[in-house]
């Protein structure tokens, strides 16, 4: 297939006509494709690409820092890249690698090669190295938490598969829902999309089935779920009141826990109140979760009498002391005693990307490499305010005592900081500190526009690539459909031009161009599959039959059957070789944020606490249908759902009448971090007490200037929280946030979310 491609939310044929892709045309085998596809043809000759590399006037003529505020000059590729290179080499001689940071957190694009974060990476190795982020937004806390207690990340990697849950499970309690709106996408791409399938599959054959969420449409409604409309951020509590009926009513397995895991005595002892003078009944728990005691205690007996699987999402880890939510799900389900049998125990993540519980028979794990980073300097992933605000300043870690570097330059490349990071009007503020902002977009985006260099990348459709992801069973070409819009760049031909500049491109490009690197991943990727799962084509093959499909596996996966069957020869990788229900690895950290077991924690912010009077709704951020992240926001089915060019904000009608809003009105959402207009919808599929305001409308400041700015287009990350979920994974705490919202009188501003900016152009 000549036209073939791919991107995170699936495959598609690229329909081109005269140079203009016409229509993203999902692959012929994906029966339930994404609408996201829709965007795709809009967006790539859209005005609000970047078309030549652009350096702020400020920052050109006196090396100012008020980034945000003035207009763009256009220069020639040739002085653009000579600039950045004298930039780079005048920072890293005067103050060493560590002041470059280049974390640059993001999704970037499908492509395997062309991945951006991972060709600034590999450069920036080559160049003497940088200061990296650590972990990602999505799992911050989960992935520093799971090795200690379960000894690797095996149940958000590679989850328990439905097909699994299909054939055995009984009783399937969703913390966080499970759904598809999330399993549209998956880092790399899929050949087609399963979860619909599968959760059809499982509504067919009358799985018992509790959501628990504050949203109602996070699990469809042909799973005919029961709605358990929880507290935001209590499900801790919600499940130590399980944990305590099975206990009290000695429904668990003290076998499996004496067997299987090391220290229940220890956390029992907090159970049953031994400790703290607080039983954690199902009572107790209903006071701060608002489920009913007496169905808390009904579904604990039902558990116990069924085959039951938790599943947490990886939603939960994002709010404050989010390490619990995981290490509480894993706690749960040893006191139950099904870990390992057939359809029972716990796995993270289901519905939260498409690849979790999707059954994947061979690792795919065509990537392209980025090297290692000769400095060892990182941040925990989600501090990149508190670096660019406090350098010098200490913080704890994983058990770790570090200090926050000094920065002089940023450079991002695939990711849009002020899309993912809470807090915005103080990321402005820190954002400003640097010497100089360096960014590669193929658009406009906030970050863009808050940068001083910004260099024109291209889109996957302008150049050849690879989609893959090891939780799926296609790799799938991702052929060049179109020629570069404007002036942009491929991110490779980028940084071979500046390593050519600082003189490493025999390191960085190895004599290799593109294409030969295709090859050369593929073929490295083709030799491991063919030790675990037999042989795949050769790259001239894959690459004229346009994808390579691997069979899918015959046999259910339950990532912890092994170790249930064989606890000696299937040890886990923990201290103890088990489950860690205490951990005295954590214990001797000595945090008092996260001890070494689990515990219930109030959050920073909740519906539970005194700040209710000023902010007396939880706002919830979740990821949008209708894009991924803040990725073509201004096309397709995005734009389409914007009323009056904002965002829609769902609350329910209990809310909305105390505030005299009505659908289609104007709200004002504030709190002291910041505020933001937005389209207001009423629904009582939200939880009373709960506003809805998705993820990624773009930044759209009225002033970047004064205390705090206010936004016009319904950006919920200038009113989220920008504190770590503990001193052990310093996570993103987005889902812990309180607001109020007001009905906007008045006439509003103009969204100018999409305009570009000012910019002098190039005269030639
Ligand atoms: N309030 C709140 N905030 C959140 C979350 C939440 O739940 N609530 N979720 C968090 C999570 S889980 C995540 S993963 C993050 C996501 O945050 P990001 O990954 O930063 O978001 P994206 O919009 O995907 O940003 C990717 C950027 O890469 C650019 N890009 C695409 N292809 C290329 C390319 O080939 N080259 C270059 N140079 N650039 C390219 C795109 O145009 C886009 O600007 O957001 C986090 N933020
Ligand atoms: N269409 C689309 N799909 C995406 C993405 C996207 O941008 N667009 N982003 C992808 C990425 S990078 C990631 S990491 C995943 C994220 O996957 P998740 O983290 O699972 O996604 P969210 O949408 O943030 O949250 C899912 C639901 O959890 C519920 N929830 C939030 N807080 C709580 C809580 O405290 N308790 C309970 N019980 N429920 C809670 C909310 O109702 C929310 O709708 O999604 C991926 N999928
Ligand atoms: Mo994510």
């Amino acid at each position: 297939m000549d036209n073939i491609h791919s991107s995170h939310w699936g495959a598609f044929e690229a329909i081109v006509e005269d140079g203009q892709l016409k229509e993203a045309r999902p692959f012929e085998r994906d029966v339930t494709p994404s609408p996201i596809l829709n965007a795709i043809p809009e967006a790539v000759h859209h005005p609000v690409r970047v078309v030549r590399p652009s350096i702020r006037e400020g920052w050109l003529k006196n090396r100012d820092r008020n980034r945000g505020n003035d207009r763009f000059v256009e220069v020639p590729w040739d002085e653009a890249l000579d600039i950045v290179a004298e930039e780079l080499q005048r920072v890293k001689r005067e103050h060493g690698n560590e002041a470059i940071f280049a974390g640059s957190y993001g999704w970037s694009s499908a492509g395997r090669f062309h991945h951006a974060k991972t060709q600034m990476q590999r450069f920036m190795n080559c160049f003497g190295g940088y200061t990296d982020q650590k972990h990602n937004y999505s799992l911050a806390a989960g992935l520093a938490i799971l090795p200690h207690i379960v000894g690797d990340v095996r149940p958000l990697r590679q989850a328990t598969s439905y097909q699994a849950v299909a054939e055995a499970t009984e009783l399937l309690i969703a913390f966080g829902g499970v759904g598809t709106r999330n399993a549209q996408v998956e880092p790399g791409g899929m050949g087609v999309h399963t979860t619909d399938s599968w959760l059809r599959k499982l509504a067919d054959k009358g799985l018992d089935l509790i959501s628990v969420t504050p949203l109602r449409s996070d699990t469809p409604e042909y799973m005919n779920a029961d709605w358990w409309a929880v507290r935001p951020n209590t499900d801790v509590a919600l499940m130590l009141g399980l944990a305590h009926t099975l206990v009290s009513e000695e429904l668990h397995s003290p076998e499996f826990l004496e067997k299987y895991a090391v220290g229940y005595g220890k956390f029992e002892a907090y159970l049953l109140g031994k400790t703290d003078g607080q039983a954690k009944t199902a009572d107790w728990a209903s006071a701060i979760c608002e489920i009913e005691a007496e169905r808390i205690r009904e579904l604990a007996r039902k558990m116990a009498s069924k085959r039951t699987f938790l599943a947490t999402s990886y939603s939960l880890q994002r709010s404050d002391h989010g390490e619990q939510t995981f290490w509480m799900t894993m706690t749960l389900a040893a006191i139950l005693g099904q870990i390992g049998l057939p359809g029972g125990g716990f796995s993270f993540g289901f519905g939260s990307m498409h690849g979790q519980g999707n059954p994947v028979a061979a690792h795919l794990p065509v990537s392209h490499s980025a090297g290692q980073n000769p400095t060892g300097s990182f941040i925990p992933v989600a501090r990149i305010a508190d670096l660019l605000l406090n350098p010098g300043q200490e913080y704890d870690f994983d058990g770790e005592r570090r200090r926050y570097p000094e920065t002089k330059i940023i450079y991002w490349c695939g990711g849009n900081p002020f899309h993912h990071h809470q807090d915005l009007n103080r990321l402005v503020e820190g954002w400003r500190r640097p010497d100089t902002v360096i960014v590669n977009e193929p658009f406009w985006t906030p970050t863009a526009k808050l940068a001083d260099i910004v260099l024109p990348a291209t889109t996957t459709l302008e150049r050849n690539d690879i989609g893959a992801s090891s939780r799926d069973r296609f790799v799938m070409a991702m052929k060049k459909a179109v020629e570069p819009q404007g002036k942009a760049r491929h991110d490779f031909e980028i940084f071979r031009g500046l390593a050519q500049r600082v003189g490493v491109e025999r390191e960085f490009a190895m004599d290799r161009n593109a294409m030969e690197w295709l090859r050369t991943i593929y073929e490295t990727a083709r030799q491991r599959v063919s030790e675990v799962a037999g042989e795949i084509p050769d790259f001239d093959t894959f690459w004229a039959n346009g994808y390579v499909e691997t069979d899918m596996p015959e046999t259910p996966y339950n990532v912890y059957s092994d170790y249930r069957s064989d606890p000696e020869g299937a040890k886990l990788p923990t201290p103890s070789g088990k489950l860690e229900i205490f951990s005295e690895t954590i214990d001797g950290f000595g945090y008092d944020d996260c001890i070494g077991h689990p515990i219930w924690m109030e959050p920073a912010e909740w519906l539970g606490s005194d700040q209710v009077k000023a902010f007396p709704l939880h706002l919830m951020s979740n990821q949008p249908q209708h894009k991924l992240h803040s990725q073509m926001d201004f096309a397709g089915p995005s734009k389409e759902e914007k009323v009056g060019g904002r965002e829609v904000a769902v609350l329910s009608s209990v809310e909305a009448a105390k505030r005299g809003i009505a659908t289609g009105d104007i709200i004002r959402l504030f709190n002291n971090r910041g505020e933001t207009l937005a389209s207001a919808k009423i629904s009582d599929d939200v939880r009373e007490g709960v506003i809805l305001l998705p993820t990624g409308a773009w930044f759209d400041p009225a002033s970047l200037d004064g205390a705090v700015g206010k936004e016009k287009h319904g950006n919920p990350n200038v009113l989220t929280l920008d504190k770590g979920t503990s001193r052990l994974g310093q996570g993103s705490i987005a889902h812990t946030t309180l607001v109020e919202v007001e009905k906007f009188e008045g006439t509003p501003p103009e969204v100018t979310a999409f305009v570009v900016p000012e910019i002098v152009p190039l005269k030639s």
